[in-house]
């Protein structure tokens, strides 16, 4: 790998990591993925973020942070496109994907609250954005259509918490979903973004923030 082979500074649970993983995948773009850890941060790492999050991605000296700027990045300088070409229906994509970090904001508080009433208003919430996002979806194959898109990258990561949440009996996906849930699930970028440990490690992490959802997996 020559010295410009991006770099991906991840966690291996981090779903705002594995937007960026998928989108190289489908571009075909090779990388090296380096794992921190986010609860003893290197110093190498707090020098290059300007937030201490991950992703970065490095490309020679330039440090890019915060997903949805990396992979509007990728998708820009490496084919096939995954954003649609008409400037509307891009900024209506760009939306969706901002739709895409609230239900990640939604499946944080369900995974580690240990109040009750956050939990129920989060799950509450989910359902409401999911039942929205099944009307704008309708019965297309992809998001956008025919061809694997942005959106597409950025909704897998939110699918793989429910088999997770169905184990403690949280059914929170409409069945609207469940055939473009599949399709996702099985998409070669985005059974290769995380490790192959990582439904053990996620319901680990979960146990260990001794929330409700622990309560209910131990039930
Ligand atoms: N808006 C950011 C969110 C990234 C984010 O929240 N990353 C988490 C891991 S999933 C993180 O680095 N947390 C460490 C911290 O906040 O200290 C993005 O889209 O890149």
């Amino acid at each position: 790998m020559s010295d410009q082979t991006p770099i991906l500074v991840s966690f291996p649970l981090c779903p705002y990591v594995q937007r960026a993983a998928i989108v190289l995948a489908e571009k075909g773009v090779a990388f090296r993925r380096i794992d921190i850890d986010l609860a003893d941060k290197p110093d190498w790492f707090l020098r290059l973020s300007p937030t201490g999050r991950v992703p970065l991605l490095r490309v020679g000296d330039a440090v890019l942070f915060e997903s949805a700027a990396i992979i509007e990045y990728l998708d820009e300088v490496h084919a096939p496109r995954l954003h649609p070409d008409d400037p509307l229906t891009r900024a209506r994509h760009r939306a969706w994907i901002d739709q895409g970090s609230a239900l990640l904001s939604d499946l944080w508080t369900i995974e580690t609250t240990k109040d009750q009433a956050r939990f129920d208003a989060a799950c509450a919430s989910l359902q409401t954005r999911l039942s929205r996002l099944a009307q704008e979806l309708g019965d297309r194959h992809w998001f956008g259509g025919a061809r694997f898109s942005l959106v597409d990258a950025v909704h897998a990561p939110v699918f793989r918490y429910f088999d997770l949440l169905e184990d403690a009996g949280l059914h929170l996906v409409p069945p609207a979903l469940a055939a473009w849930r599949g399709r996702l699930m099985q998409r070669a970028s985005v059974i290769g973004a995380v490790p192959p440990d990582y439904a053990p490690r996620l319901r680990a992490f979960v146990m260990a923030e001794g929330g409700i959802l622990s309560t209910r997996l131990s039930l």
